[in-house]
């Protein structure tokens, strides 16, 4: 069904590099084959429902500024379910495969959980439907538990172990939704999962109380037979002054101190990576060095600013990169790239959301065309095959394994030849690519 705020806007089609309607895609033509799948099979992309429908405009400073009909009346159902058909019309015109949305997202607003267990129930059998009618698949689903003020102090790594259950009673409901509606992934980023001070915090207390949530859901999830892939989002800081899942690396070592690591893999977002201190790019690679990639939430930091902006991507050779990794790697599995993205506040026009999106998906599609070059041509993969071919021989194969002690080792060597690491020659060739 139509909305009608969107009524005037047509189904976005593919119009080719030439284009000059910015309602219209000039890269992101879904069914164009490279390397082996279609551009769509490739980005798996999502629109999330938190901020393209959830959010009025506001800011720490100011009230909404969108023309969000279904928001005016956020605790009655059929202002959801009003929602709910603005949601799928906007996913349908985009031609989008995947959404994403936490519980609060798609339910009437609650004020127990008990009561959002409820709405949840109401909306899920309308939500059923819109995704068959529509052909729209669940990226993933997860719960909010940093909204609500019983979370101020965490939910898992919460003081009170009466938040606790009221934590997991949101996550084995949302858990059993996901599953339900054949979701791919259930996300879990831990907001308030951290702390604003240690003048009244027990780190260890804290982190032993993360990773029994954890097993606790990994076990459920066995149960039921959920077949999606469980996700952790690491984040440095915001709400919270620290999180405990700051980084892709620091995530890794929670999940190996508590024996976890084989059961979760993770959800990387470009802006909190920034955040970090670190490269969008680098956490990427990081994770797939670790074999613990699984999807994305795409977005960009403002570099002037040091807070999560989540504005929509729009850096084709940052983009280039991301995706020459993911595919040396061989593609997303069970993820996708999911658009965590708000517009500006400023950006009042309806068109505004689709253009947005637009944007960010044909820089995707152009930077995986891009990257498909860059692997096919070679020249980066033989650098690097170059570059360390000296461990192929069978002394340093027997070194890596372990077949020489460190004596064995010293015992015969020669000061070696040093070479250039060539950077600007390869830099210089990204960018012709790019
Ligand atoms: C917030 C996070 C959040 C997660 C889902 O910064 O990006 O939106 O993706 O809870
Ligand atoms: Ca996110
Ligand atoms: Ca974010």
């Amino acid at each position: 069904m139509t909305h009608k705020i969107f009524k005037h806007i047509p189904a976005i089609e593919y119009r080719g590099e030439d284009n000059d309607n910015p309602l219209a895609y000039n890269w992101y033509d879904a069914e164009r084959i490279i390397l082996g799948k279609s551009l769509k099979e490739h980005l798996r992309f999502a629109i999330c429902y938190w901020h393209s429908f959830n959010w009025v405009g506001n800011d720490v400073f100011g009230e909404g500024a969108f023309n969000r009909p279904w928001l005016s009346n956020p605790k009655s159902h059929q202002a959801a379910l009003e929602k709910l058909d603005a949601a799928f019309d906007f996913f349908n015109k985009l031609g989008a495969p995947f959404f994403c949305f936490h519980d609060v997202d798609i339910a009437a607003k609650a004020d127990t959980v008990g009561e959002l267990s409820e709405n949840l129930k109401k909306i899920s059998d309308p939500l059923i439907e819109k995704m068959k009618e529509n052909n729209i698949q669940l990226l993933w689903g997860t719960a909010n538990l940093f909204s609500h003020p019983r979370y101020m102090a965490g939910a898992a790594t919460n003081p009170d172990p009466e938040v606790f259950k009221c934590a997991a009673y949101q996550v084995k409901n949302m858990l059993e939704l996901t599953h339900q509606l054949d979701g791919k992934n259930y996300v879990l980023w831990g907001g308030r999962e951290g702390y604003d001070t240690l003048l009244n915090t027990d780190i260890k207390q804290e982190l032993d109380q993360y990773a029994r949530f954890l097993s606790l859901i990994i076990d459920h999830k066995e149960k039921i037979g959920f077949k999606g892939q469980l996700l952790i989002e690491p984040k440095p800081c915001e709400p919270t002054k620290h999180q405990y899942d700051r980084d892709v690396s620091t995530v890794i070592a929670f999940l190996e101190k508590y024996d976890l690591i084989d059961s979760i893999k993770l959800n990387i977002e470009a802006n909190h990576a920034t955040l970090a201190g670190l490269s969008f790019e680098h956490e990427v690679a990081n994770a797939i060095a670790y074999d613990v990639f699984g999807s994305i939430d795409i977005n960009r930091g403002d570099p002037q600013n040091g807070w999560d902006t989540d504005q929509f991507n729009n850096d084709c050779k940052e983009m280039t990169l991301i995706l020459t990794h993911i595919l040396m790697d061989g593609g997303f599995k069970s993820g996708g790239f999911n658009f965590d993205a708000k517009l500006r506040r400023q950006s009042i026009d309806v068109e505004d959301l689709f253009i947005a999106h637009i944007g960010g998906l044909d820089v995707l599609a152009k930077a995986l065309i891009n990257a498909s070059h860059i692997i096919e041509d070679k020249f980066l993969e033989s650098f690097k095959n170059e570059r360390y071919k000296a461990w192929n021989n069978k002394e340093s194969q027997d070194m890596l394994s372990g077949k020489f002690s460190l004596e064995d080792i010293v015992e015969n060597f020669n000061e070696p030849k040093i070479r250039s690491g060539k950077q600007e020659l390869l830099e210089k060739y990204i960018s012709i690519k790019t």
